[in-house]
């Protein structure tokens, strides 16, 4: 019997592919049934085009898109459309952080039929299963469908550890060494998940909203094979881990700490400031031997009393402590702040300037990635925040309440796409929205970024010397002169490119 086929999509978002792991963890889990084809617009820029072609040679049980919010729900609209045009009964199925936040808009199209809410490899597997059965479709968590015109959202699915039986299936990827990349750590950068979620419930993170908490770490083997195949079957030379907080708790870390010492790769990851203030000199010794370079940390505000309010669990003194902790370790700290809460957004702002100011006393070396505070949608958060944030509607300039959009195309909008890449936000004025783009060009060109690795030494101490008196003096407004350099060297952007 023949088998059937699976078209998984990664619609375009940028021009740096890196491994699509959400298509390859998909796939890895259910081609022990179905034959994935992998389509990754990051790669191939006719998507569209690549995709009528597969569904003109073949019939698909189904096909799958990942979508992230901000630019790829545009480009996740047009491949759609265009499965739908060319093959309109095949079922059109949107996973990933988009339709987990907000499954009913996702839903809300002629081109989706299904969302799944959350880890995707089970509640895909029975949906397939399922061949659209009501009785069936009532029963699998995490997803939501329609039943008679009205979209239904079925309780989520417990969180389960990643299938840990096989390896990617990186072979369906063509040439897998096309998605090594030059960074800064190395020539030839891999992107890896060793764990998957993460165990805190931050009020403003997306990683809440799709694992409520829980988290699982890779076994110590497991971490070693996928290592190992990275740098001598692929020649990786450094990796850049995606898991969304990489240091748990210490005692479950150091058998994975030893792997990575062992492979002694350059590396990068997402941390939290406590995790790294607790670790033991052993295993900050492990750290240094594996090669640590950068640790991304959100240290989101200087302010404890609305750190308490996120539920973020760290405290501003521990932002600077572990700045200067990773100075003496020889690990750049990258911290993202949340500026323009809704509350008090320029009052909060000019003290995140200023707190900025102090991380750069303790560590000049510190990276600082500034972004736009906008809140995840009520619905997504656990009981009693979400009563809290349901009492406090969030409100425009004007005091008009806002009413996010309720269709994919809404979300295409210029000021939504802002809004889910943290780059904007209704309750903003204009001057605010100046003075913040000022303070982060005067920043970034008297600290230009290391993860820069284009940009040659010179022209950097050049932006540097340029941008010195008005660091020096917080003269942050209009420094065009900085603005015109920048656009003639074209600096590369952490926020957007992701290193
Ligand atoms: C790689 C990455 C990117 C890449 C693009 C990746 C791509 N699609 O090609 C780049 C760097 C371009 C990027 C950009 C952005 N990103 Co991004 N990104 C990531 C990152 C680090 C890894 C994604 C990944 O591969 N995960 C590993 C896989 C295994 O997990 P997964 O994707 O969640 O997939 C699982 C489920 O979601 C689900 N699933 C996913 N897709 C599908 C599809 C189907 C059909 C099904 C059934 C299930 C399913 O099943 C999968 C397996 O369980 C995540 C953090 C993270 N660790 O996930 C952030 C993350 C997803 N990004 C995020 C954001 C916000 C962005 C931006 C929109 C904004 C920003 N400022 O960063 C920008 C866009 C900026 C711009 N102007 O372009 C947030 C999303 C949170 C939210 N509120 O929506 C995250 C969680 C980072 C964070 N901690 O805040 N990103
Ligand atoms: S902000 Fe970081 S620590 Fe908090 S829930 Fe998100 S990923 Fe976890």
């Amino acid at each position: 019997m023949s088998r059937e086929q699976l078209l998984l999509i990664n619609p375009r978002i940028t021009a740096k592919a890196r491994f699509p792991l959400s298509l390859l963890s998909l796939a890895g889990a259910l081609q022990d049934q179905y034959d994935c084809h992998l389509l990754d617009g990051n790669l191939e820029r006719d998507t569209v085009g690549a995709a009528q072609g597969l569904l003109r040679r073949k019939p698909f049980a189904a096909v799958g898109v990942t979508v992230m919010g901000g630019p790829q729900v545009r480009t996740a609209i047009d491949v759609s459309w265009a499965i739908r045009k060319a093959a309109p009964r095949t079922p059109i199925v949107w996973g990933g952080y988009f339709p987990t936040l907000y499954p009913e808009v996702a839903l809300n199209a002629p081109y989706v039929d299904y969302v799944i809410r959350g880890q995707g490899e089970t509640t895909f597997r029975e949906l397939l299963h399922s061949g659209g059965d009501v009785r069936q479709l009532e029963r699998i968590g995490g997803l939501t469908w329609t039943r008679e015109g009205a979209a239904v959202n079925n309780p989520d699915r417990e969180f389960a550890p990643p299938g840990l039986s096989s390896a990617l299936p990186y072979e369906l990827l063509g040439d897998p060494r096309r998605y090594l990349a030059r960074t800064f750590m190395g020539r030839r950068t891999a992107a890896h998940q060793a764990a998957q979620g993460c165990r805190f419930r931050c009020t403003f993170c997306g990683v809440a909203a799709m694992f409520h908490g829980a988290t699982a770490l890779p076994p110590a083997r497991r971490l070693d094979q996928e290592l190992h195949f990275l740098k001598h079957t692929l020649g990786a030379d450094s990796i850049q881990f995606y898991d969304h907080n990489f240091f748990d708790r210490e005692a479950d870390m150091i058998p994975i700490l030893e792997v990575l010492a062992r492979h002694a790769l350059p590396w990068w990851c997402y941390a939290r400031a406590d995790a790294l203030l607790g670790l033991s000199a052993s295993s900050w010794a492990l750290v240094r031997k594996s090669g640590l370079r950068m640790a991304y940390i959100g240290a989101e505000s200087p302010s404890d009393t609305l750190l308490k309010s996120i539920r973020k669990g760290t405290r501003s003194d521990q932002t600077l402590a572990v700045v200067d902790l990773c100075r003496r370790q020889g690990v750049v700290p990258e911290l993202s702040f949340m500026v323009a809460p809704p509350e008090d957004p320029e009052g909060e702002t000019e003290r995140t300037f200023e707190f900025v100011r102090e991380v750069k006393r303790v560590n000049p070396r510190s990276e600082i990635i500034i972004y736009i505070y906008t809140p995840v949608p009520p619905s997504s958060l656990p009981e009693r925040a979400r009563v809290r944030a349901a009492s406090k509607p969030l409100r425009d300039l004007t005091g008009q309440e806002i009413v996010f959009p309720r269709t994919p195309e809404g979300w295409t909008q210029r000021k939504w796409v802002d809004y889910a890449c943290h780059a904007d936000a209704p309750w903003m004025t204009p001057r605010l929205r100046q003075r913040i783009r000022d303070f982060v060009t005067v920043l970034g060109c008297r600290f230009p970024t290391v993860q820069d690795a284009r940009t040659p030494a010179w022209t950097k101490a050049a932006l540097r010397a340029l941008a010195a008196w008005r660091y020096r003096f917080r003269r942050y407004d209009r420094p065009w002169e900085l603005e015109v350099s920048r656009k003639l060297i074209r600096v590369a952007d952490p926020r957007v490119t992701g290193i």
